[in-house]
């Protein structure tokens, strides 16, 4: 009977966003509420969240401090929410996020458990077909991706894994009701950020913790701790204040580099600097100096600081050794912080094992075989890191004019225009695309300036009676030389086993995809085309 049938769901949209994370709800925000467009967001994940909803390792933390994790756009919302610590934890990024998703009614628009697995370009309806896991087929005339940078797991294929005994985890894809460590014999891989997170807080728990390490990393204390009522007061009195300095300055962060170079002081001037920046911690420490990240030998101060660190921090001098004998300029990788990470290898029941000179040969049934010799697990995890950057985008098998595979269209690298659009793939966004400041930012306001640029650049669209946007061949060459040229002018790309290069997955493009060149510099770029027309942009009614 016709008047028992449940009504047909809508399935063509304004705008189709993939992702629900920071970028997703935002751009929700501003297409539905403040464009009037018809939006639907696609979320693969059963809640709000993103990265947030899938990272929930023991002692998941943001390294961004919690004041400026957070949106700016809306003075009330800033004002509202209070942080309780430093840097937020897992738990509270997912309540803030929540509340933000429930206080702008933005739930009722997001489709949960919903995951894209395709998406096509029509050329002659003008729109882009996208399907999901279900088998489902929503049409759009515009779609952005909000799938952050860090979503794609990187488990690494080691022989054996589908015969290990116990149990294994990837951090990113972190079971929601929790690993039970006690009494077990945990092996971690990796010592990244999220390694020199897990691993103070595995030791506690588990009998016996196991890190194998293949390259050293520096760290910095993040000196967590809650925030007063004074400094939350502080916080909530200066919206604009930190909203200009965020924005202002290179990496996103409410601080500010300082106007010095290591050279314009005395080596006791130098140290002393240091062991301040040190006290005070975090990133922070990055801005002791301008020159840090662009003067190889400037960097080789701070990187003797840190070093020397360690060497007080760890009572085993073969230990100590292992852990400084790091080859890459300091912050040259993505710069982990840490809660008493250094100190944990003191414990009696924590081993480092060195997997760059005796590798992990394989996994067998009882644990990990290096070329050394084995080490009997329970529980392996894996903090290996993700296919960065552009593994959420390639794995969604994106089509645009032609068929033509997203996936072709990068084979030798990412190549875009802003880190914003793709020529052959018109109407697509990518929100903190490849190319774009995105993980050299603090990602809030990486994603607020795209979010708003789409948003305008749509408005714009609407306005002149415009259907269509795509970028130039010619603006996309003349990008990817851009963002090669910044990275250059930098000391990042000397770390040659960085992520930022995608070199952590095997037969990825080695091309550095982040743009160096600063969120600040970068967002007058950004600003400067669409207030001269978009040059490097093809628009068509
Ligand atoms: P990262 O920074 O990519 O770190 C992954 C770690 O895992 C790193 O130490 C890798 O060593 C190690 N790794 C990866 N594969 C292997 C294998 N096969 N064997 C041994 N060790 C391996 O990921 P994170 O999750 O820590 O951090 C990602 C970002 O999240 C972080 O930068 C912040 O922006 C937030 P390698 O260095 O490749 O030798």
């Amino acid at each position: 009977m016709p008047d028992m049938m449940p009504a047909p769901a809508n399935r063509t949209f304004d705008a189709l966003i993939i992702g629900a994370g920071f970028s997703g709800l935002y751009q929700l925000l501003c297409l539905r509420d403040r464009l009037g467009l018809n939006v639907q967001v696609l979320e693969a994940g059963d809640g709000v969240g993103g990265t947030w909803y899938w990272n929930r390792y023991p002692g998941a933390r943001c390294d961004s401090e919690s004041h400026s994790y957070n949106y700016t756009f809306s003075k009330e919302l800033f004002e509202e929410w209070e942080w309780s610590e430093r840097y937020p934890e897992q738990p509270e990024i997912m309540r803030y996020l929540n509340h933000v998703a429930d206080r702008f009614d933005l739930k009722r628009d997001i489709r949960f458990g919903t995951r894209v697995v395709g998406a096509c370009y029509d050329d002659a309806a003008k729109s882009w077909e996208v399907t999901t896991e279900a088998g489902e087929t929503l049409t759009a005339q515009f779609l952005i991706t909000a799938v952050g940078c860090l979503s794609t797991a990187n488990v690494p294929a080691i022989p054996g894994l589908p015969d290990f005994a116990g149990r294994w985890y990837h951090t990113g894809q972190w079971p929601h009701d929790g690993v039970d460590f006690k009494g077990k014999r945990v092996g971690l891989v990796g010592t990244g950020s999220t390694g020199i997170q897990a691993t103070p807080v595995i030791a506690e728990a588990a009998a016996h913790l196991t890190v194998f390490q293949r390259t050293p990393n520096y760290s910095v204390p993040a000196h967590n701790a809650p925030l007063t009522p004074e400094f939350k007061q502080w916080v909530k009195s200066n919206h604009a204040k930190l909203r200009g300095i965020m924005q202002g300055t290179p990496n996103g962060h409410p601080f500010v580099i300082e106007d010095r170079s290591v050279w314009d002081v005395t080596a006791e001037q130098r140290q002393a600097i240091y062991e301040a920046a040190w006290a005070k911690g975090g990133l922070q420490f990055r801005a002791a100096f301008r020159d840090l990240l662009i003067d190889k030998e400037a960097n080789d101060t701070a990187a003797e600081f840190l070093k020397n660190k360690i060497r007080e921090i760890v009572k085993d001098p073969a230990t100590a050794e292992l852990l400084a004998d790091i080859d890459h300029p300091y912050a040259a990788k993505r710069p982990p912080i840490d809660s008493d990470y250094f100190a944990t290898f003191n414990r009696p029941n924590v081993t480092l094992v060195d997997v760059r000179r005796a590798p992990i040969e394989r996994i067998t049934p009882s644990g990990i075989r290096t070329g050394k010799a084995e080490y009997p697990l329970d529980i392996i995890v894996f903090a290996t890191g993700f296919d960065a950057m552009t593994g959420p985008l390639l794995r969604m098998n994106i089509k645009g004019r032609d068929g033509r595979a997203l996936a072709e269209a990068w084979e030798a690298g990412p190549r875009n225009y802003l880190g914003l659009q793709v020529a052959g793939f018109p109407n697509l966004f990518t929100i903190t695309g490849p190319g774009s400041p995105s993980v050299l930012c603090n990602m809030p306001v990486a994603i607020e300036q795209h979010v708003e640029w789409i948003t305008d650049c749509i408005a714009h669209l609407r306005a002149e009676g415009l259907a269509r946007i795509e970028p130039t061949e010619a603006a996309m060459d003349d990008w990817v030389t851009q963002v090669n040229d910044a990275a250059r002018s930098t000391l990042l790309p000397q770390a040659h086993h960085s992520w930022y290069l995608g070199a952590n997955v095997p037969g990825k493009p080695r091309v550095f995809m982040p743009y160096a060149g600063g969120m600040a510099r970068y967002r007058s770029i950004c600003d400067e085309v669409a207030a001269t027309g978009y040059p490097g942009f093809v628009r068509s009614a």
